[in-house]
């Protein structure tokens, strides 16, 4: 399998977070990406660099306002007098207009953003298009003909929607691979998330169609970011009723209730019977993340791509968060490895 990997994504650093009520570095740092390219190195793969695409393959999935406001935001911070890194200080909450797009930076932030976790800075926008390269590159590479190929993507992408960032992800990347892989010759499209949280960007994406189905696998969102989407009783609308699946899971979760209920999202996937699988791989159900609570270890990977094996579908598999840096890039060559066994 080859990994798609591009070095720009370093240049989104440097930013804070609010964790807990203290603004603390960033768990989504550049250094993740380093541990996860020398352990796909250490496993064989081969490793490229993405291709260019035109902003249209992003704007399919994306409000085009949205991606300008995106990759122009620091520098409107820089026009008032701003630098370092950007946090919105206002959010349109219930009761507040829907309806107005504020014309100054700050207001802009607050309208876009959702979270207090996700800062742009001034290399944002080149490692976010760079990302979206990467994942848009592996799906090419699927779409002419390989069974897989990984995106080692970052910033990660699964909680970004439509029009809106949050969860230290900015442009959906799954969601953008999803798409190319349905404009190249995939009638039925999945996306399969594994990522500890709920891939509430890639379902808003994809709630009104029956062409994309969205299955998530997470911790429950009663205790777990997002907190406000991934509830099982979420189904998808119009057309797209019944094309979307969550499976919360608790605190605690272990190997034996996690892999049941792998299960049966698979078994959902196999009846709608895709083309194509896009797999958002994020390794945060991992014992020792620092900001998770499912119990899975570093064995239990190679088993989880085992299982996505079997369904026997073309795959691209799109790096989403895994926070124990130490083990992430271990954690993730053992899926790849367990798929390809
Ligand atoms: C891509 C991805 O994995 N994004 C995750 C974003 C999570 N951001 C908020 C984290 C809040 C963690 N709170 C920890 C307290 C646990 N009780
Ligand atoms: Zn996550």
């Amino acid at each position: 399998m080859k990994a798609v990997y591009s070095p720009l994504h370093s240049r989104h650093d440097g930013g804070k977070e609010l964790h807990r009520g203290e603004l603390v570095p960033c768990y989504e740092m550049p250094v993740r990406a380093d541990y996860i390219l020398s352990a796909v190195q250490t496993a064989g793969l081969e490793v490229i660099k993405p291709r260019p695409f035109a902003l249209e393959t992003v704007l399919k999935v994306h409000d085009a306002a949205f991606v300008t406001f995106l990759r122009t935001a620091f520098d409107q911070w820089k026009a008032i007098g701003k630098d370092g890194f950007m946090l919105p200080s206002g959010f349109a909450a219930r009761s507040m207009r829907q309806d107005v797009i504020p014309p100054g930076i700050n207001g802009k932030l607050g309208y876009y953003c959702y979270d207090a976790g996700t800062p742009i800075v001034e290399g944002t926008w080149d490692a976010v298009l760079a990302s979206a390269h990467c994942a848009l590159t592996a799906a090419a590479l699927v779409a002419d003909g390989e069974r897989s190929a990984y995106a080692l993507c970052r910033p990660p992408g699964h909680h970004a929607g439509a029009s809106t960032y949050g969860g230290y992800c900015f442009l959906n990347n799954a969601a953008i691979a999803a798409q190319y892989l349905r404009d190249h010759g995939s009638a039925r499209v999945v996306v399969l998330d594994v990522d500890y949280h709920h891939g509430n960007g890639t379902q808003d994406i994809f709630w009104s169609r029956e062409d994309v189905m969205t299955v998530s696998v997470h911790g429950s969102p009663e205790t777990e970011y997002p907190f406000f989407r991934g509830f099982a009783d979420e189904r998808g609308e119009g057309k797209g009723e019944g094309f979307c699946h969550n499976f919360p899971l608790p605190r605690g979760t272990g190997w034996d209730e996690y892999s049941a209920t792998l299960d049966q999202a698979l078994a959902v996937i196999r009846d709608y019977a895709p083309d194509a699988v896009v797999i958002s791989l994020g390794v945060d159900t991992y014992e020792n993340d620092p900001i998770s609570a499912f119990t899975l270890g570093q064995q239990h990977y190679p088993l989880i791509g085992a299982k996505i094996a079997t369904l026997g579908l073309p795959t691209v598999f799109v790096q989403e968060g895994g926070y124990a840096v130490a083990d992430i890039g271990t954690n993730v060559a053992n899926v790849l490895t367990g798929f390809e066994q």
